[in-house]
């Protein structure tokens, strides 16, 4: 499969800015023992992967704006196109030298979500996707969503709220009725990273709240190409606006969504 001219461009910026990142990866481990430890090296080690991300992105195709998550906004002269980027989704892994981290890469035409990049230099795992032409791993595999459909042979991915973060016991109740239901859950840390792996169909599910667009856009062409289902957790389709996600096959996407309606109700 010949990845289209706009993939190729993704690819291109995704794997550079997947260099540097590498290479601070590396370093992070050096730097836990020192007092101030690792966060401010991994700061700049995100804002060098943007930079590259939205150098080689702008030099590609001009004019298209950007949403980025540190630039934020940035609008471009071309108002159909928008790049929703994250340069580090796995901030807090990659800090801790777990190996589990992404750059995300989706792009906007017309306010649709029509590609997407999601690649992992450590494991050297991408992820492309492109409306109407399929999800791919490395360029080779044809990715599918799984095909179960007992809830209870399922392994499912969520995010847990830390410190800071809203919703601490809507949670514990969402949890609560999913470990009754399923055969695993997991957390990797990297919204991302559940992405691409419920559309290569490691995780026959992901739900998270409270995430932003860069953290989503790309991730959900990709579940979408692989012939999953996604919705915020309401049903609908605003998951870049609410933050929430839920993705699986349909099926199972249909029966977890009415457990957590019913967590959120009760
Ligand atoms: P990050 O690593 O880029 O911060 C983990 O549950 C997921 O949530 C990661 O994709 C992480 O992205 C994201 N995340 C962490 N803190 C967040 C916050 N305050 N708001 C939204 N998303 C967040
Ligand atoms: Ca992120």
């Amino acid at each position: 499969m010949s990845a289209s001219p706009l993939i190729n461009v993704m690819v291109a910026a995704a794997r550079k800015a997947g260099r540097s990142l590498a290479r601070d990866f590396g370093e992070v481990e050096n730097l836990q023992v020192s007092v101030k430890g690792p966060a401010n090296f991994v700061t700049a080690a995100d804002l060098r992967a943007e930079e590259i991300i939205y150098k080689e992105l702008s030099k590609a195709r001009d004019g298209y704006g950007f949403l980025m998550e540190e630039r934020g906004e940035v609008p471009g002269t071309d108002k159909s196109h928008r790049w929703i980027v994250d340069p580090l989704d796995g901030t807090t892994n990659f800090m801790h030298s777990i190996p589990i981290f992404a750059i995300s890469i989706g792009l906007e035409r017309e306010g649709e979500l029509v590609a997407g990049v999601v690649y992992n230099p450590i494991f050297d795992e991408l992820y492309t996707a492109e409306k109407g032409k399929g999800a791919f791993l490395n360029d080779r595999r044809r990715l599918r969503v799984a095909g179960r459909r007992d809830p209870g042979e399922c392994v499912i991915a969520t995010g847990i709220p830390h410190r800071g973060r809203p919703n601490h016991d809507l949670f514990h109740k969402e949890l609560r009725s999913m470990m009754s239901t399923v055969a695993g859950l997991r957390r990797t840390g990297s919204a991302a990273i559940d992405l691409a792996w419920a559309a290569a169909g490691r995780f026959d599910a992901f739900w998270e709240r409270n995430l932003k667009p860069w953290d989503l856009a790309a991730g959900i062409v990709l579940v979408r190409e692989a012939g999953g289902h996604v919705s915020d957790l309401e049903g609908g389709d605003d998951m870049l606006e609410t933050g929430n996600i839920l993705v699986a096959n349909k099926q199972i996407h249909k029966s977890l969504l009415q457990k957590l309606k019913g967590t959120d109700a009760g």
